[in-house]
């Protein structure tokens, strides 16, 4: 049975991909930083019910000397990092944190795999946010880089190391150059499922309006279900390597909106208002990927439309909040 850790294994893409191990027969082993709030942390493993299928083991990825007891407990064969602060609003308010974690911790991964396990495979990450303000039209492996976040900037930091301990120390660790992607696991803080949350509340008459920012901004969303194939996909080819994964569509918040409210038979702009208060500092306008090489060399492809996905987040956020409102009961 070959063993992974996944790191971050309580967020959106660390709870998919322990799903998609375990169906493929892998012992999986998750790290899970210490919290107060224990019960909450474990919801999106037991939403797909695989709690109780998965080893949980304290830890930290800032904590060097844990990221190295782990790995001599569980001596995997796969390590998925996916841990992070993963939110690019956030990493303008906490940005040592950020650099901290995003940046750092991936360092301390790639240290800990290379002192410990150094035959076993090393999924990073990366993002394009890393793209930023963009230098091609379309960003595939060889668009140059132009961070516009603190978080931005600390993923770069771990890309480059993550090309830099495949290229000095041997390590079959590849980096997947991943662009934004979705699903009813998505946290709630994030754009689509913010909308598709807003869109339920609104349709069950528990909100009347959804704040938003920059409406104008672009983005290429695709189902993670997919994006976590493709993070697997990476670890099992001969050599390690750096992958653009994308759908190769890009599509306005605003329309985003447009397709979320029409799902429920709604006008956006009855409800959509905006906010300065949550624009950035600094905007990544737009995002339209190229991942022609994972479709050539991976044979990776979405399977998911956005409208599909759209729909798919709306009916969750739905079906959530009907099973939270209290009917009373006729006397
Ligand atoms: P989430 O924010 O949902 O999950 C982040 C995970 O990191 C959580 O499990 C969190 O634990 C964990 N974590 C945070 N800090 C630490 C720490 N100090 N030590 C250990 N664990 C920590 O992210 P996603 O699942 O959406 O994304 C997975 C990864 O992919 C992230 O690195 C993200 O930056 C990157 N990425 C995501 C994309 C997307 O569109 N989703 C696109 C490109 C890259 P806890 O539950 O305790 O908070
Ligand atoms: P992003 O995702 O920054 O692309 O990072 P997010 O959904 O937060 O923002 C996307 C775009 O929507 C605009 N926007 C708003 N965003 C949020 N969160 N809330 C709002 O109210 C709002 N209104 C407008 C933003 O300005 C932005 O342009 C995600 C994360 O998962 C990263 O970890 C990952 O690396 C990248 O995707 C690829």
């Amino acid at each position: 049975m070959p063993k992974a850790l996944i790191t971050g294994i309580t967020g959106q893409d660390g709870a998919y991909l322990a799903q998609l191990l375990l169906d493929r027969g892998y012992e999986v082993y998750g790290l899970l930083r210490r919290s107060a709030s224990a019960e909450v942390v474990g919801e999106r493993l037991r939403w797909l019910r695989i709690i109780d299928h998965v080893t949980l083991i304290d830890g930290d990825l800032l904590d060097l000397s844990a990221c190295i007891r782990i790995l001599q407990q569980v001596k995997p064969d796969e390590v998925y990092n996916l841990a992070a602060q993963s939110f690019v609003a956030a990493s303008f308010h906490q940005p040592l944190l950020t650099g901290q974690v995003t940046g750092m911790g991936a360092a301390n991964m790639l240290e800990a795999v290379r002192i410990v396990c150094p035959g076993a495979r090393f999924y990073q990450a990366s993002s394009s946010e890393m793209f930023g303000k963009i230098q091609e039209e379309r960003q595939n492996e060889r668009t140059p880089f132009y961070p516009r976040s603190p978080y931005a900037a600390a993923k770069l930091y771990a890309h480059w190391m993550t090309v830099n301990y495949r290229e000095s120390f041997d390590l079959h660790a590849s980096s997947g150059i991943l662009f934004n992607h979705e699903s009813p696991l998505r946290g709630i803080e994030f754009v689509t499922r913010k909308i598709t949350d807003g869109v339920a509340r609104i349709h069950l008459g528990l909100a009347r309006e959804l704040r938003l920012g920059n409406l104008d901004a672009s983005r290429d969303w695709g189902h993670a279900r997919d994006y976590v194939h493709a993070m697997w996909l990476m670890l099992q080819q001969n050599k390690p390597d750096d992958y653009v994964i994308a759908t190769g569509r890009t599509t306005s918040i605003r329309d985003f909106c447009s397709m979320a409210f029409g799902h429920v038979g709604r006008d956006w702009r009855d409800h959509v208002v905006t906010s300065a208060e949550l624009l950035r500092p600094a905007e990544v306008d737009v995002l339209h990927g190229d991942a022609d090489k994972a479709r050539q060399k991976l044979g990776w492809k979405a399977t998911v439309t956005l409208e599909e996905l759209a729909a798919e987040m709306v009916e969750a956020d739905l079906a959530r909040h009907r099973a939270r409102i209290v009917v009373p009961v006729a006397s």
